[in-house]
């Protein structure tokens, strides 16, 4: 059958579709003149037809008749709002002025936390590019779009084939009078282990430069002094500082031992101390019940001089409800995404927020018509990422006991599937039972890793909280468990449980101070040659900064580079499915060019498996072999 999508429609390929807001920037779409030529196109498209995309089920292409976005918003230049603020008077005047604010101010998170909490962090900039400049001229009274960081930063890398600091410029670029926000784990930078503080600090100066103006920079064991320094580079870069307390447990609850009213109080007065110009409450796994938001926020907001920001998850189908009291409390920012991007594990969703709050003197400023377009846009690139969702189409509940984040449920999922186990219930039972093992901890990216971690690690060797004691002493536990054990992520409120560190460290000694003051300062200059000899040319600061992060994960994507180019050009549903046989696609690769590409059909795998496929492109044939890995 004859597939179908955007750019291969017929009403898009007359030019009769809306492209009007193509026609008006066309510096957005011909940023990346391809680099690649039409064989590495081929050899991609061959490869995934024949051995598919990690994760992705082969079914029918989706046909998405057309993603309307007309490019009917405007924006005068002299609009004052948050980012104005920082651009015009700085980070101080900024804070000050959303402090003023009677209005309830949002951050959209649509292009981040959003689609990593509701298909596994795998949005292409190519869907994002189209609706962020629309974003920027349609909603100019949100107080930021969160875009960047958390795990958007190694995904992209990894499976997206993509240059994550490519994507923060082009959409600082299309979103001019929009803060952009990162998300940014502390010492953890956008990574699972300890950087460097010469790491940290370079990598911060330079996501300010090309573009991030907030970072919320949070520990995942809210250990202040692995935020510090972050704190204080971001303060040195003049943008804003978002120090952030990760919200666990219940403080409704008059058992709760640990993570209680008076503990969050202190936190937030330290982060302030530490140079935190906005206090973020970050409720990875949307555990904050409304009542508790409700008496969190006002104590915050009598004891502190500074925004108070909160972030959930509508995991519980809770999520509007907290929103509601929050504001009553007088919170200055919540998060939200796009309603198409919202809901489940996603954050809550801004029109709902909006209309929730009619008759309400904190009603954010939005213009609804133009929140419902944006919308629309999104509800028609959704579809294409329909094989990495995580499945939960209902609240759930069971979160206020198992506190997994958000971010985490479609991943875990992900990473058990791969390993067989398919039943995630056991896969959430496990959870809490080792977050008690644990003395439970704050569970959020990495901390919350090693929790997923020793999970499956339970279920694989047959251990339970009994047996693990005797059976552990011959173990070899998983590296993230090991690590956490010998304090490589810092030290968790009210210490480590002994007994089980013993046995998972073995003769291993735990450290107890910031693992940063152990590390040696990076040697640039040193990297730098290393990395010159792995390109085979000079690396960009940028690309140096991603080795020094990623070191495998960024030489592979340079080498994936190296084999298919920039695959920018391609459709999202061609990248993640490949090409059926008899299908023609319409690759549009900048500068006017456009490869029509047909796949006449595909031979039977020879005894090395390989597969000759028959293509015809731009009525020329050309075929490509591909080996068959199946
Ligand atoms: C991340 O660190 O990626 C998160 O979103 C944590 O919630
Ligand atoms: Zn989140």
């Amino acid at each position: 059958p004859f597939m179908r999508n955007v750019i291969n429609h017929p009403d898009f390929i007359s030019g009769k579709a809306h492209t009007t807001f193509i026609d008006s920037t066309p510096e957005l779409f011909h940023l990346t003149h391809p680099k690649n030529t039409p064989n590495q196109l081929l050899k991609y498209i061959g490869d995934i037809t024949v051995n598919g995309f990690p994760g992705a089920e082969r079914h029918e292409k989706i046909f998405v008749p057309k993603i309307r976005l007309v490019d009917d918003f405007h924006v005068s230049k002299e609009h004052e709002n948050a980012k104005s603020m920082l651009d015009s008077k700085g980070a101080v005047a900024a804070m000050d002025w959303v402090r003023q604010q009677k209005k309830l101010l949002l951050t959209d998170t649509s292009m981040r936390d959003a689609h990593q909490s509701l298909f596994a962090t795998r949005m292409r900039t190519k869907d994002m590019l189209p609706v962020a400049k629309a974003f920027d001229n349609a909603l100019p009274n949100v107080f930021s779009a969160e875009v960047w960081g958390g795990a958007t930063f190694d995904v992209a890398y990894r499976f997206l084939d993509e240059d994550p600091w490519k994507r923060l410029k082009k959409i600082r670029k299309a979103m001019p009078h929009t803060l952009l926000q990162m998300l940014f784990r502390g010492s953890n930078a956008v990574g699972y282990k300890n950087y460097s503080d010469n790491v940290l600090q370079h990598f911060i100066k330079k996501s300010a430069v090309d573009g991030v103006d907030v970072f919320r920079i949070f520990d995942s064991l809210n250990w202040v002094t692995q935020m510090e320094k972050s704190i204080q580079f971001v303060r040195d870069t003049g943008k804003i500082a978002e120090g952030t307390m990760c919200y666990t447990g219940d403080v409704l609850n008059p058992a709760e031992h640990k993570y209680d009213l008076q503990y969050y109080r202190t936190l937030a007065k330290d982060l302030v101390s530490a140079g935190s110009q906005i206090i973020g409450i970050k409720d990875m796994a949307g555990l904050l019940k409304p009542q508790a938001a409700y008496e969190l926020i006002s104590i915050l907001k009598e004891d502190l001089n500074v925004p108070i920001h909160l972030h959930t998850h509508d995991t519980t189908g809770n999520g509007v409800a907290t929103y509601l009291q929050a504001a009553r409390a007088g919170v200055d920012i919540v998060d939200v995404a796009a309603s198409a991007l919202s809901g489940t594990t996603s954050q809550p969703s801004m029109s709902s927020l909006y209309y929730a709050l009619s008759g309400n003197e904190r009603q954010p400023d939005l213009n609804i018509e133009n929140v419902e377009k944006i919308n629309r846009y999104w509800l028609g690139v959704k579809p294409f990422y329909q094989d990495f969702m995580n499945g939960i189409t209902a609240p759930q509940t069971d979160i206020y006991e198992t506190e997994m984040p958000g971010g985490q449920y479609s991943n875990l999922q992900q990473q058990a599937k791969a390993l067989g186990i398919r039943d995630f219930e056991e896969v959430k039972k496990t959870y809490k039972e080792v977050n008690d093992l644990l003395g439970d901890i704050v569970k959020v990216t990495p901390s919350s890793k090693v929790v997923g971690d020793f999970a499956i690690f339970m279920i694989q060797n047959k251990l339970d909280s009994k047996n693990i004691f005797e059976r552990g002493k011959t173990l070899d536990f998983p590296e993230s468990v090991v690590n956490f054990f010998a304090g490589d992520l810092g030290q968790p409120v009210g210490g480590f449980p002994e007994e089980l560190q013993k046995i998972v460290l073995k003769d291993r000694k735990p450290i107890t101070v910031r693992p940063g003051s152990l590390a040696k300062p990076i040697d640039f200059a040193e990297k730098n040659t290393e990395l010159r000899t792995k390109l085979k040319h000079l690396p960009t600061e940028e690309e140096l900064l991603s080795y020094l992060l990623y070191p495998d994960v960024f030489v592979d994507y340079a080498k994936a580079l190296e084999n298919f180019g920039d695959l920018s050009s391609l459709d999202t549903t061609t990248f993640y499915q490949g090409m059926r046989t008899e299908e023609t696609v319409h690759i549009e690769r900048g500068k006017g060019q456009t490869l029509i590409v047909k796949l006449a059909s595909i031979g039977e795998a020879d005894e090395d498996g390989k597969r000759i496929l028959y293509f015809v492109v731009n009525g020329q044939d050309q075929q490509i072999v591909i080996k068959d890995k199946s």
